[in-house]
């Protein structure tokens, strides 16, 4: 076999293997317009409710857009995403967009496509990579995130008792993500300052409501004392409240909660006195990553790094106001 014919039948196979990763998800919708560009997008999975809506966001973004999404997911391996951004090289998409599951172990496949001039997005999450590596990053301010959930903290514990030492459990995210790290550490940053906050707990539920069921009943089992729940998500709250609820506590007020996404459960908890501060982390990145990555194509620049915005709902506010959550 000719090493011509040998190239044409791997690019038949990748073509085969693609379509079966991306027929694998939910059937494409419209076809995109022929001369559309293409864009492989490997997300990593879909453990929370927050994922699933990123998810949405970015497929209804590319029908927007009018561009032909390769998506890929890579639920939870890291290895699976450096295989879907090979694949997507092989095939020769116009840009590559990623969420990383963790922070470490791309250079070399962002090498790969640096080499075969695709540039790349980085998005949600970040990577601890050479910059030169990818494009750009369009994300969340992890840090800034925990910050708001430790202020809130402070502010709320404020005037309690001299000497009273306020417990906190931290129910974190997926290890070695940037989210978790930053969220834990804008949450110390804060908190250590302080006097008569102590951290007397930290485990990862990797962002899951059952790992977050599961933390919080084992932890009630030898009932020790917990003023606060800090979690890094709402999925693994949501999981940690039925364990309260198990045991016999009240969300809210046995144990203060802040929970970081603003999922509608969360809200609907906030308006229920059963959490106490939500932070919400956007998760409809998907229009701005179709617009960088279209300017990518034409030859222009992207941003080093774009932050959606967000807010930050506490006990008391009033937010009948606010619109529905959409996930
Ligand atoms: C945050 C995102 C996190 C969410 C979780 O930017 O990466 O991952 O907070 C999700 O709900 O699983
Ligand atoms: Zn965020």
């Amino acid at each position: 076999m000719t090493a011509k014919s040998l190239n044409s039948l791997k690019g038949v196979l990748v073509v085969v293997s693609l379509f079966l990763l991306s027929s694998c998800q939910k059937a494409e919708k419209a076809p995109a317009p022929k001369d559309a560009l293409i864009m492989g997008f490997s997300q990593i999975g879909a453990e929370s409710a927050w994922r699933i809506r990123n998810t949405q966001s970015v497929q209804e973004a590319a029908e927007q857009a009018g561009i032909q999404l390769i998506f890929a997911n890579a639920e939870q391996k890291q290895e699976n995403q450096i295989k879907a951004i090979r694949s997507f090289i092989a095939y020769q998409v116009d840009v590559i967009a990623f969420v990383p599951i963790v922070v470490s172990g791309w250079d070399n496949v962002l090498q790969e496509a640096r080499k075969a001039g695709i540039p790349v997005l980085v998005t949600d999450r970040k990577i601890e990579s050479d910059e030169s590596l990818y494009a750009g990053f369009i994300g969340t301010d992890s840090e800034k995130e925990g910050r708001e959930a430790a202020l809130f903290l402070l502010d709320k514990f404020a005037g309690r008792k001299a000497g009273d030492m306020i417990r906190i459990a931290e129910f974190s995210g997926t290890v070695g993500s940037s989210v978790a790290d930053g969220r834990a550490k804008g949450f110390r940053d804060s908190i250590e300052k302080e006097p008569g906050f102590e951290i007397f707990y930290s485990e990862s539920g990797d962002f899951m409501r059952s790992k977050g069921y599961e933390l919080m009943r084992t932890l009630l089992e030898n009932r020790p004392r917990i003023d606060a729940l800090f979690s890094h998500n709402d999925s693994m709250t949501l999981g940690a409240m039925d364990a309260m609820r198990e045991a016999g506590l009240r969300p809210g007020k046995d144990i203060a909660i802040i929970t970081i996404d603003a999922q509608q459960k969360a809200i609907d908890a906030l308006n229920a006195g059963e959490v106490n501060c939500v932070i919400e982390c956007n998760p409809n990145q998907g229009p701005l990553i179709m617009d960088i990555a279209k300017q990518l194509v034409a030859g222009g620049q992207a941003p080093r790094f774009i932050h959606v915005d967000e807010a930050v709902f506490r006990e008391g506010d009033d937010i009948s106001i606010l619109p529905p959550r959409g996930y």
